[in-house]
């Protein structure tokens, strides 16, 4: 990943704008996406329509939501029931898996909680984090108790039942449409959607990410090259890049007026790389960016330092978005830098 951030940004500087924000997916049949093929049982990791399997499931176990977990693992729902682990894993299920142990478990059960057989849960992402809200879709009209979900509609759990939090006919989806995918990202409604849909008199087709921001429909993400026949079923942003743990320390290097800094990683193994930020000790807002790369990714780097007092940040980040600033939580949270690596920030809190 180390030498992949570097281009990407190369891009970005060279094109004059950012980079477009990378996400995963799942496609419904084996698509070629960008020259290799993908089952549906695969996940694909799309950064500026260039395309690398994150994630292959056994065969046979079509995703049909997915969410990337800050501390690594997956939620997945599933498009047809499946054994996994030596679980039984239904289509109104949420798996949980652990790529790390290979270990699955169930998130949500939906038939204890009463979700119908046939409803399909379609989309499922968190709200606020690993230990935030549930959210998912289901692909048909749902009764659930005395209330009614419907295939272009979110619903989060909380308190052991489900209320809408996307009313898709009061956003002005059609009656018709079915949201297969979503996620939250920078304070909006990212959507996919299983067929296509005009939303505001734009047509959006069945492999475009839609972004919802409470009153306008636009385009959030497109590849040109999309193979027609092929749908994306499940798509989830990245994780976010989290906050460094407490441990930054500085030494001097022997005989050079070079400092060495070394770090702790970040909370989220959504961290690709780190920032390094100097600042004037007392002008807590004067940091500026001094590296963005952290070269053989092993948590150190040697800095010139500014003449004076300095001090220094080392702030992790993705391709999307930068997290927290600061080696220490609990001091607040600090002010952007003056130049930054990543022109987003996610301060969604750590696991
Ligand atoms: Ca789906
Ligand atoms: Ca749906
Ligand atoms: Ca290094």
């Amino acid at each position: 990943m180390g030498r992949l951030l570097p281009f990407l940004l190369l891009i970005a500087l060279i094109s004059g704008t950012a980079a477009a924000d990378s996400f995963y997916l799942a496609v419904d049949v084996t698509s070629d996406l960008g020259g290799a093929n993908f089952t549906p049982w695969n996940v694909a990791r799309n950064d500026s329509s260039t395309y690398s399997l994150e994630l292959s499931l056994p065969d046979g176990t079509p995703v049909n939501g997915l969410h990337r977990m800050d501390g690594g693992d997956w939620l997945l729902s599933l498009a047809q029931p499946a054994d996994l682990g030596g679980l039984t894993f239904m289509s109104n299920d949420v798996v949980r898996y652990d790529p790390i142990n290979g270990s699955y478990s169930v998130y949500l059960d939906g038939e204890a909680l009463g979700i119908p057989a046939a409803s399909r849960i379609d989309a499922v992402f968190l709200e606020g984090g690993d230990n935030g809200t549930l959210v998912i879709s289901f692909d048909v009209r749902t009764e659930l108790g005395s209330d009614i979900f419907l295939p272009g509609d979110l619903a989060e759990y909380s308190a052991g039942g489900f209320s809408v939090v996307l009313n898709g006919l009061a956003s002005g989806l059609p009656a018709s449409a079915n949201l297969s995918g979503a996620d939250k990202h920078g304070g909006a409604f990212l959507l996919l959607f299983d067929a296509s849909v005009t939303l505001g008199g734009n047509s959006y087709l069945p492999g475009d990410i839609v972004r919802w921001d409470g009153s306008s429909f636009s385009l959030f993400a497109a590849d040109p090259n999309w193979p027609s026949g092929s749908r994306a079923r499940a798509f989830c942003m990245l994780a976010s890049p989290g906050d460094v743990l407490p441990g930054l320390t500085m030494t001097k290097v022997t005989g050079s007026p070079k400092l060495q800094l070394t770090w702790q990683p970040s909370c989220s193994t959504a961290a690709e790389d780190y920032g390094i930020y100097e600042g004037t000790v007392g002008a807590w807002t004067s940091h500026t960016a001094i590296d963005c790369f952290d070269d053989l990714n092993d948590l150190t780097e040697i800095i010139a330092p500014q003449p004076g007092s300095n001090s220094y940040l080392v702030v992790p980040y993705s391709v999307n978005a930068e997290g927290f600033y600061g080696a220490t939580r609990g001091v607040g949270i600090r002010t952007r830098g003056l130049t930054v690596c990543v022109t987003e920030q996610d301060l969604t809190p750590c696991p």
